[in-house]
């Protein structure tokens, strides 16, 4: 009888362990900037722009990426997709910055080759406006034909955006 419960209770917890992971499974590494910048790509479009890993105040576990001045581009890892799937990314952002979430789609994105897909840019129609307290950003967005890779891309401008909790799922 004790072996049987205990069998079962095994059992019970794979279950939960698994069912989980199987739905909404985050397509980018390093989303919540647990490991500080790893991954992440930071470009000053418009100087002065910075990027910095801020281990105060993050929304989500440790650290958060706190992104100021000017225009800077911050991009995710890159992941993998398929032509016509639809791809919701969801972000935490606080601050006073103007916040623009897209992706950035490649046909190929290798060491030695890139080839953009058509288009290959698409971003939220409206910028959101970061303010003192965190909000949850989301938009969802469809591949184009022939995309096999993306990334993320936040468009900050004018201000202080602070960032955490980057999340792709399909
Ligand atoms: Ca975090």
């Amino acid at each position: 009888m004790r072996l049987s419960l205990r069998l079962i209770c095994t059992l019970c917890i794979g279950l939960l362990a698994i069912s989980p992971a199987a739905f909404g499974d985050n397509l980018i590494a390093n989303g919540n900037f647990a490991d500080g910048a790893e991954g992440w790509l930071f470009y000053v479009i418009e100087m002065p722009s910075e990027i910095s890993i801020s281990a105060t105040g993050s929304r989500e576990g440790a650290n958060h990426a706190l992104v100021t001045g000017g225009v800077g581009y911050l991009h995710s890892p890159v992941f993998d997709v398929t032509a016509g799937g639809e791809y919701t990314v969801s972000a935490w952002i606080r601050g006073s910055a103007q916040v623009n979430i897209g992706l950035l789609w490649w046909k190929e994105y290798t060491d030695v080759r890139l080839q953009m897909a058509d288009p290959h840019w698409t971003q939220m129609e409206q910028v959101a406006e970061a303010t003192d307290e965190w909000r949850q950003v989301t938009a969802t967005f469809t591949a184009p034909e022939e995309a096999a890779r993306a990334y993320v891309r936040f468009v900050v401008s004018g201000g202080e955006a602070h960032i955490d909790g980057v999340n792709v799922t399909k």
